[in-house]
């Protein structure tokens, strides 16, 4: 009987990956049955040119575009991909190849996509963050210490009068920044474009009685031309940021969108909410660590990364290879968490920490992240005894103290609206 199927053309391990190749590092499982070689086999060949069958018709020179799965470590597999398979600057059809049909194979059990190496002549055709974190900074006018924001809780529901008042308490407890949560866009009870225009009212309010700058993460996702016009409307009354939701509005919109907000001076805030959908399973899917990647390749200026101790998931471990992936010039390889990365002159992006977060657990969160960071604290001020401007002074002296080498319960003898909020949630761990 003729051959049937071609997939061992795809493995050779003794390849060693071009220069320009792109290395993709996965986790995966043999199904019943398969074994790991044919299971590396289907791999290489479905997300690059291969199909179940062998061929009638195989030009030669299709041989220079397969890819090769090269090493197997246990679980793990490393597979080139010719720089030849991939357009350039399509973030979109990276992932059709590399994150698409694979997923679905029934010769894999599990498989996930852990991260890639991608080398200059990919990464060459991204521009990266517009503003990278030092012209974040230098932006806000904050040198050293975590920038700071919040969401008004409850996360939907106030007017856009109530949001901005929530606002303005927030920027005078000393936060730089409030943000829209990742489900308010313009509803009835609050449209984008009331919020934006007495959001900018009470920002400049409290500049003028600050003296520092004020900004508020406006979220603008839904179909790109809407987001477009909100994006406008945002430079119209003087946002530095807008926010977007950057998995469910997807790499197509992004892409498009770092260049539009680019173009206007506007960094870009992405909230990751579906994430969990396909990075939570260890065994199965994609890794923050990867979305991260591509979200710094796309160009956002910060994009949540995980707190590890909070209310949602997020290992110490994965935490911080995220920030390693969004900060570092030169990312170390880490077995089976990172692959190395030398970024070149894609500038670098915030991680930003967020959820369940309270002044009892900054120093926990800054210990971790150190203070390159965006600290989020939401319902960690708004929940405080004395109310949200309360709380965000007890955030900013819980990381006053952090800075300083001071203990909470030091730092709290000197302030009152730490000592409230110890009293109320001390070190307490959302579940
Ligand atoms: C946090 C938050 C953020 C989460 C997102 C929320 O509020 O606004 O969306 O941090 O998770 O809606 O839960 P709290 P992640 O501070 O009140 O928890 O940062 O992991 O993407
Ligand atoms: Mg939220």
């Amino acid at each position: 009987m003729s051959k049937i199927d071609w997939y061992e053309e795809f493995v050779d391990l003794h390849y060693k990956p071009a220069k320009d190749d792109l290395v993709v590092l996965f986790y995966f499982e043999p199904e019943a049955g398969i074994s790991k070689h044919e299971a590396i086999g289907r791999i290489a060949s479905e997300s690059s040119t291969g199909t179940w069958t062998t061929l009638f018709r195989m030009p030669p020179r299709m041989k220079k575009l397969q890819a090769t799965a090269f090493e197997i470590d246990g679980n793990y597999v490393k597979i080139a991909y010719p720089i030849g398979l991939w357009e350039e600057g399509n973030a979109v059809q990276l992932l059709s190849g590399i994150a698409g049909n694979i997923f679905g194979m029934k010769a894999v059990r599990n498989l996930r996509l852990i991260d890639v190496t991608f080398p200059p002549a990919y990464l060459g055709h991204f521009k990266g963050p517009h503003f990278g974190m030092d012209g974040i900074r230098k932006m806000m006018g904050v040198y050293k210490r975590p920038l700071t924001g919040a969401v008004p809780k409850p996360k939907v529901g106030f007017t856009a009068a109530e949001h901005a008042q929530i606002g303005f308490e927030t920027w005078m407890g000393g936060f730089d920044f409030v943000k829209d949560d990742e489900n308010l866009t313009s509803m009835r009870f609050n449209r984008f474009d009331e919020r934006v225009k007495l959001m900018a009212k009470l920002r400049d309010k409290a500049e003028r009685l600050t003296g520092e700058r004020k900004s508020a993460f406006l979220n603008i996702s839904g179909p790109t031309d809407i987001m477009k016009k909100r994006a406008d409307l945002l430079v119209e009354y003087g946002w530095n940021y807008c926010m977007i939701d950057v998995v469910v509005a997807g790499a197509a919109s992004v892409q498009t969108m770092r260049d539009y907000c680019s173009d206007r001076g506007l960094a870009i805030h992405a909230h990751r909410a579906m994430h969990a959908a396909f990075d939570r399973n260890p065994k199965h899917g994609i890794t923050m660590q990867f979305l991260a990647k591509l979200m710094r390749l796309i160009g956002v200026s910060q994009i949540h990364s995980g707190t590890a101790v909070g209310k949602l998931v997020g290992s110490k471990r994965e935490v911080t290879a995220v920030a390693d992936v969004l900060r570092d010039r030169k990312v170390k390889p880490l077995p089976g968490v990172l692959m190395a990365q030398d970024w070149g002159k894609i500038k670098n992006a915030f991680p930003v920490s967020s959820g369940g977060l309270h002044p009892g657990l900054v120093p926990d969160v800054l210990r971790i992240y150190g203070t390159e960071l965006v600290l989020l604290v939401s319902g960690g001020i708004h929940g405080h005894p004395k109310g949200t401007r309360a709380g965000a002074k007890a955030s900013m002296q819980a990381i006053d103290a952090f800075m300083d080498g001071e203990t909470l319960a030091e730092k709290a003898k000197t302030s009152p609206e730490l000592a409230q909020a110890l009293q109320k949630w001390g070190a307490y761990k959302p579940k």
